[in-house]
């Protein structure tokens, strides 16, 4: 047995021991948001089948926990009955049908069933994965234009499946579109692409409806592959740097609720959001303070530039076309994840309504977080310093060639903090350019990152839906503006700044902006407390990285994702608004999610209250995120704003 080989077991062995399962097949819930138990997904299924109306060979395109109304979720003392009730969605995709149903597990009946006309749910893993490229493969349209390319082994083509989007003249039933790669010699043939061959396949008749071949383009040599043998030479390795826990983690587990420095808090695994944060809390002076009911990715788009015809349809919606929890890829113990890491399995269900374990889905671990507050008082060389402790709770999705890490970070200075980490391989589009100094023959939307290599511009777009409830349910937003204070006797030095503070008092002029100018913040406070200071005890939604949109207000894509027309948009609690752009975008014509909802302009002030933060990043890719993309990150901050009277880190101990 070699030393790798040896490695290898030990790491299988330890991989084992790491896992902790999160919904087991043999634990019961033990709490009403607890993810549906391997049992309760073959109890839904089971009486799925076994109702009259369930179609002949239905698929089931989502099985998971129906959440019971949050008033019962607050009320529930540790112990008490609960009810269980899952949410299904079920296709027919013969006949091109939709249903949604709930079944009451603990009665084994169908509570409620009902078609949703004219819908698509996310692209099915055996379409994806078996389905679509059988039935492309197998078209002789398809056959020619890869001979046409020189190609006549398929066995060497690797065809992705791309949700469809939205076709102009909208061929009937359930579409998804396909593009080639060559994969002989390299394992990222995301490097190869078969540029021009599009492929547009009914799902229902399992036929391809049309194939577009915009004409041969050279086929780019073989990309680098990103093991270490492929990439050859490793500079030389940095010295361990090992951080242990000689006394055991501070994480204190209890199923799914963890307690951590003062921060409580619930998570779950959800199929189409991944990682599901609920019920945070935070613990002062004997009291746990509510801060968040329900937090989550609810949607996600990347539009890409490039306008070739093969390239203008390109949209990926995540969250709502795939799913970003079901496409979460497992986590590796000390390289995902520090070594010491907690790890969390989860139970999906499958495309046919059986259960799975999902291994190593969410990760968990305390890092050290820096400086968390110092004085070095110079007069008497009095040093304070505190070192800060975070605790990151996170998973990766890995979306066909990106992959990206969601984490919530947890701050011991009340501060609540989302990182997305974007990685892996870009889209990458072959051309006959072997240099920049053939750019006229390309149009600008793209940059070449290898010979015959560009990757188009696009950008990443996401939604967190956030139901904060700061001590209590019922909310006030507000939004803060700072500028220069206006020339006057009150202002003799023009160095005053001033900040204003307005009431966003409906749904309808609560679609906001960010602004570097005024340094825009939006607060989230409860009007019917005070603290010693008098003031509203609050949260601050303080920006990071973000962008507007580059795609025109009337193109496709754009009236599909609106939620992109704004930063922040804030709407009454309804916990079946859970989508910013519906809950069917697979082929959706547009307008649905938050444009439909703040339509009705309802009031917001002292309600409870929903908050959408969309954050955006734009990518003008360069050669130096080939063949892998170095992590490249965005998030934003819910920080305390008058929630404590003083810092609340000041008793951490030296
Ligand atoms: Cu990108």
């Amino acid at each position: 047995m070699t030393t790798r080989t040896l490695y290898a077991l030990c790491r299988c062995v330890l991989l084992a021991l790491l896992a902790t399962p999160l919904g087991a097949a043999s634990e019961d819930a033990l709490h009403p948001l607890d993810p549906l138990t391997a049992d309760e997904i073959t109890i839904a299924a089971d009486a799925l089948r076994a109702y009259a109306a369930f179609p002949k060979d239905a698929l089931f395109s989502t099985i998971v926990l129906h959440e019971p109304p949050k008033q019962e979720v607050l009320a529930f003392k540790p112990g008490a009955a609960f009810r269980r009730d899952a949410f299904a969605i079920v296709m027919d995709r013969t006949n091109n049908r939709v249903f949604e149903a709930i079944v009451d597990l603990k009665a084994t009946q169908i509570a409620s069933w009902k078609e949703v006309p004219g819908v698509q749910p996310q692209v099915f893993v055996v379409e994806n994965d078996v389905l679509v490229p059988q039935i492309v493969k197998a078209d002789p349209r398809w056959q020619e234009a890869m001979r046409k390319r020189g190609i006549t082994d398929f066995d060497k083509v690797q065809v992705d499946t791309w949700a469809a989007g939205r076709l102009a003249g909208q061929p009937a039933g359930r579409l998804l579109r396909a593009v080639s790669y060559y994969k002989e010699g390299a394992d990222n043939f995301y490097g190869r692409p078969i540029e021009g061959v599009v492929a547009l396949v009914n799902m229902n008749t399992r036929t391809v409806v049309e194939l577009f071949d915009s004409g041969a383009v050279p086929l780019p040599p073989p990309s680098q592959d990103l093991d270490e043998r492929s990439i050859g030479d490793q500079r030389v390795a940095p010295q361990p740097l090992a951080i242990t826990q000689p006394l055991g983690s501070s994480i204190e587990l209890n199923g799914n609720e963890v307690h951590w420095q003062k921060w409580r808090f619930r998570f779950s695994m959800h199929p189409r959001e991944g990682l599901v944060l609920h019920t945070v809390g935070y613990e002062d002076q004997g009291r746990v303070r509510s801060v968040l009911y329900r937090g989550s990715v609810s949607e996600m788009v990347v539009p890409y530039g490039d306008t070739d015809l093969n390239w203008r349809w390109r949209s990926a919606f995540d969250v709502g076309e795939y799913g970003v929890g079901r496409l979460a890829s497992p986590l590796e113990p000390g390289l995902d994840a520090p070594g010491y890491a907690t790890l969390f399995d989860a139970v999906l269900s499958d495309d046919f309504g059986k259960p799975y374990p999902f291994k190593r889905a969410i990760g968990l671990y305390e890092r050290d977080g820096g400086i968390l507050w110092k004085h070095f008082d110079a007069i008497g060389s009095q040093n304070q310093t505190r070192r800060a402790r975070e605790l990151v709770l996170f998973f990766i999705a890995t979306i066909g060639n990106y992959d990206y890490a969601i984490s919530w970070i947890f701050h011991q200075d009340g501060m609540l903090e989302v990182d997305c980490a974007l990685t892996g391989i870009m889209q990458a589009k072959g051309v006959a350019l072997r240099t920049e100094d053939d750019s006229e023959q390309h149009p600008h939307s793209s940059h070449l990152i290898a010979e015959n290599l560009v990757a188009p511009h696009h950008q990443h777009f996401f939604s967190f839906r956030l139901d904060l409830d700061i001590d209590g349910v019922n909310n006030t937003v507000t939004e803060l503006n700072t500028r220069a204070a206006a020339p006057g006797p009150n202002n003799p030095y023009l160095n005053g700044m001033v900040t204003e503070e307005t009431v966003l008092r409906s749904e309808g002029n609560a679609q906001r902006r960010v602004s570097t100018e005024s340094a825009r913040t939006w607060r989230i406070m409860n009007p019917a407390l005070k603290n010693s200071l008098g003031q509203h005890p609050s949260f601050i939604l303080v920006p990071g990285v973000n962008t507007v949109p580059y795609i025109a207000p009337e193109s496709q894509v754009r009236q599909r994702a609106r939620f992109v027309d704004y930063h922040l948009w804030v709407t009454r609690y309804n916990p079946s608004e859970r989508y910013a752009a519906g809950d069917y975008p697979n082929q959706s014509t547009g307008g649905d999610g938050l444009p439909r909802w703040v339509a009705r302009d309802q009031p917001i002030e002292n309600e409870d209250v929903v908050l959408w933060y969309t954050m955006g990043t734009t990518h003008i890719p360069r050669p130096e995120e080939w063949p892998v993309m170095p992590v490249a990150h965005l998030g934003f901050k819910l920080v305390p704003g008058g929630f404590f009277t003083r810092n609340p880190a000041l008793d951490v101990p030296r």
